[in-house]
């Protein structure tokens, strides 16, 4: 369909372009017209909300401009193009990002000012879009914010859904889920309603012949719902380029098919449709490195794959170019294996409904996809049921089996008569039911597999992926550290030590290049830099404690050592070694003379994190935290040395609060189960300091900053599973000190211990398998060289500023870099036709 304006009425059009404030006045205009006619409110009837409304709209009029011509940019450079696949997207506030990327945020200040409103208060209006669960999403989201700083043509592909992570609210020391609607006002998303995609379900499967003769399998059959796009626009820093993230949302197809049940006075089976569909897009499942095998999780796995893919192959099909260069135009990254179906739809589309040969096909898919593994933990690892994708995806199945034939075959080849090694590699697993391996898909159907840091890579290689390393090679296993963005956890969340940073290096060309902080250490003995630091982690460190006292109503002192672990509660990750930490602290505290008291620094020890809803184990520890804070906070003996605080509902906009409050931050999971944790590089480019064990990108970390900027402990790795079978075989050891903590536990100082038995028990009397008993004593030596550390202020301060100089390597900027170049094979499209993919101003 042809929708372009005819030549000779673009001049007129051209006119009236829309072209956005650039002034503090046109920004009130703005503002105030939004007010008053997009949201139809007054003078008289303009609250916060209105105004932080206001002022979105008067900033995405902008945002929306640029993308427009990024994207028409784009369609005509006719260059690779990235596409990232993830069904989380941990965003954030936008608007914040939107200013920033923008540059108007201090005409936009002054303007809200004149108005009678207050920029932070504004600002904290808005919802968070909270379309992720934890590292996994937000990692999307840095990569989201870097493809743009970086020119790269790139989109973001996701499902919309109606409800995110649910909302943690804390009642009586308990866990309650709230749910989480936040599309009530959503200046951020574009419906798209002329992009549908009909995506089926069920059905079956028959062969036919087509007109030359050859058969092909025809899905016919089972039911159709509808994707339909929203677009959000990604603003690059620094650069006009800002690129799209499209999340499908599931509606009723207005297809004949549906329309005949309408017409034939089926009314209430018809809206009964309508609301099975929506269900597809309804809510994001809540798990965090754990999977449960539901239908509805396939069915929103298919329905975001197949509208992807229909999208991709559309756009590329405008260009009509030869199929065989499907992979020098189009990257497809899959973040994790839950889009592993869009490996075997392209296969579909391609043999089904395209007609090319299966080995054409197949070759042109593995090039297009890489493969980000996240985990090696079992429990994580996505297996669906054959009869599950036999019902719900016949044709998929029968091509995952095809595939399976295929690869098998290759192997038996290459290594003959090794059964056990077939075995080992199928994708299907030989259990009843049988099972499909979605790594072993993802692995095979992909060029490149990566893990997230490199101890986590060296793991895959040697562990999971172990056969196909045989089987393939090593090279086609790589490693790509984790990264943040520096844009939102440096200059949004901690503004005015990005300030002082820029101060000192003359511009803030560091948030586009990291590795320029370097230069800070070159200022280790300026006094008044080292005064400011200081004070700006005090000023964070206070607005945290306001922030403490008005949500959960405990005064904690900012002089105290804040120590802060905040992440999704996670029996791998540890917080029940913290708070077994924590209560030790609190009977050594109890047993010392008041002259011991004196010389001990005080502690506020902040917990924040959400359990998944079914995982009683993490609800336990919540509630261990919550009891012990209760006791703690009140005890007079202890007052400012100890206080124990859950913030609750941690979430993307609490950490932009929390990470720049901290001193000592925890990443003490059991080494080998943090695939590579993103938080702890986020507190280290704040400022703070970390207790970690060598697991994830701790290891990274510590050979950036050097080790005496870090306080490691705990067992390493490759002890691990010597450890775990001591302990079935052995004798199990409980360290003498943490069987002080659980007799505390036990007599009720904490309230019911009842409560508390299955964590203790999981401890002393069921394996253990996260070796809390094995690293308590280094952890409980570790806090104590913390305390000591603490009080020589000047050498902490060092520790901290020739840190942060050194956190260059963790910018997702240089993820996106070695991805493009490693796994990609895509280039920048800077916006001024320049040579270099660098952001130009
Ligand atoms: N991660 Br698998 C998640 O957040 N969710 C998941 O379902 C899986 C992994 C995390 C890893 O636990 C964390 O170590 C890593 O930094 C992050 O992904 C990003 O790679």
């Amino acid at each position: 369909v042809e929708s372009s304006i005819p030549e000779g009425q673009r001049a007129a059009w051209r006119k009236h372009s829309a072209q956005g404030f650039t002034t503090k006045e046109q920004f009130e205009d703005e503002a105030v017209r939004h007010i008053e006619t997009t949201l139809a409110r007054s003078l008289f009837n303009c609250d916060e909300l209105a105004a932080y409304s206001g002022t979105a709209l008067a900033f995405r009029d902008r945002l929306v401009i640029e993308w427009n011509r990024t994207q028409q940019r784009q369609s005509f450079a006719d260059q690779k193009r990235v596409y990232y696949l993830s069904l989380e997207f941990l965003m954030g506030r936008a608007m914040d990002n939107a200013m920033l990327n923008v540059g108007m945020k201090d005409a936009a200040r002054a303007g809200l000012n004149e108005l009678g409103f207050n920029m932070e208060d504004v600002i904290s209006q808005e919802h968070d879009a909270a379309l992720g669960n934890g590292g996994l999403g937000r990692l999307a989201a840095c990569f989201l914010d870097s493809m743009a700083t970086m020119n790269f043509p790139a989109w973001g592909y996701g499902l919309r859904y109606r409800y995110g992570i649910f909302k943690q609210e804390i009642v009586d020391g308990f866990q309650v889920e709230v749910p989480d609607y936040w599309l009530d006002f959503n200046p951020w998303e574009f419906p798209r309603h002329d992009v549908t995609v009909d995506i089926q379900f069920y059905g079956y499967v028959s062969r036919k012949t087509d007109e030359n003769g050859k058969s092909v399998a025809v899905w016919e059959g089972g039911e159709i719902v509808d994707a339909v796009a929203f677009d959000v626009p990604i603003p690059g820093y620094g650069t006009p380029t800002t690129n799209n993230l499209r999340l499908w949302s599931s509606q009723a197809s207005k297809g004949e098919f549906d329309f005949q049940k309408f017409n034939s006075g089926n009314y209430e089976g018809s809206v009964a449709d309508q609301q099975r569909a929506e269900t597809i897009s309804a809510v994001l499942y809540p798990n965090e490195n754990f999977e449960t095998g539901k239908e509805l999780r396939l069915k929103q796995q298919y329905f975001w794959c197949a509208a992807s893919l229909f999208d991709i192959v559309r756009r590329f099909k405008k260009g009509k170019k030869a199929w065989s260069t499907f992979p020098e135009n189009v990257a497809i990254q899959l973040n994790d294996t839950h889009p592993t179906l869009a490996i075997v739809e392209l296969q579909r589309i391609l043999v089904d409904l395209e007609g090319l040969g299966w080995d054409e096909a197949w070759n042109i898919v593995i090039n297009t996809f890489g493969y980000t593994n996240h985990t090696v933990m079992p429990e994580a690892l996505e297996k669906w049921s054959v009869p599950l994708m036999q019902n719900l995806l016949p044709r998929h199945l029968q091509i995952v089996y095809e595939v399976n034939a295929r690869f098998l075959q290759m192997v038996e080849k290459k290594f003959p008569k090794d059964r056990d090694l077939l075995t080992r590699v199928s994708i299907i697993e030989e259990t009843q039911p049988k099972m499909v391996r979605m790594a072993h898909l993802a692995t095979i159907g992909s060029h490149k597999v990566n893990g997230v840091a490199e101890l986590h890579s060296d793991l895959i290689r040697t562990t999971i992926f172990k056969d196909f390393v045989t089987i393939y090679g090593p090279d086609k296993f790589t490693n790509v550290t984790n990264g943040i963005t520096p844009r939102r956890w440096l200059h949004q969340a901690n503004p005015r030590l990005s300030e002082l940073i820029a101060s000192k290096l003359g511009g803030y060309d560091f948030l586009t290049d990291l590795t320029k902080l370097n230069k800070l250490e070159t200022f280790l003995d300026d006094k008044a830099f080292k005064k400011e630091w200081q004070e700006i982690k005090y000023a964070n460190k206070v607005r945290l404690a306001q922030y403490i006292q008005k949500t959960t109503g405990v005064s904690v002192n900012p002089k105290a050592l804040f120590d802060i672990q905040v992440k999704r509660i996670h029996e791998y990750k540890r917080q029940q070694l913290n708070i077994l930490g924590v209560i030790h602290r609190y009977l050594t505290i109890k047993a010392m003379s008041p002259e011991e008291r004196k010389k001990l620094a005080p502690r506020v020890s902040i917990f924040g994190g959400k359990a998944a809803p079914g995982y009683w184990m993490a609800k336990t520890i919540i509630h261990l935290v919550c009891a012990v804070g209760e006791v703690v906070n009140k005890d007079k003996d202890v007052g400012d040395l100890l206080k124990v605080v859950y913030v609750e509902d941690y979430n993307v906009s609490k950490a932009e609060i929390l990470t720049p409050a901290s001193d000592i931050s925890e990443h003490i999971s059991t080494a080998g189960t943090e695939a590579s944790g993103t938080s702890n590089m986020k507190f280290v480019l704040n400022g703070g300091l970390v207790i970690g064990t060598c697991d994830g990108a701790n290891i990274e970390i510590t050979r950036e900053i050097g080790d005496s900027n870090i306080f490691l402990f705990g067992n390493l790795a490759e002890d691990v599973e010597d450890l775990r079978h001591a302990h079935h075989y052995g004798s199990f050891q409980l360290d003498p000190d943490l069987a002080k903590v659980f007799s505390a536990i036990k007599s009720g100082t904490f309230g019911d211990a009842g409560r508390f038995a299955a964590l203790c028990d999981s401890i002393t009397d069921h394996g253990d398998y996260y070796l809390v008993s094995d690293d308590f004593a280094s952890y409980i030596q570790t806090h104590g060289l913390i305390d000591e550390a603490f009080k020589d202020q000047d050498a902490w301060l060092e520790k901290c500023i020739t840190s942060v100089s050194r956190m260059g390597f963790f910018s997702s900027d240089r993820c996106i870099d070695q991805y493009a170049e490693e796994i990609w094979n895509a280039e920048p499209l800077p916006p001024d036709g320049g040579a270099n993919g660098k952001a130009n101003g």
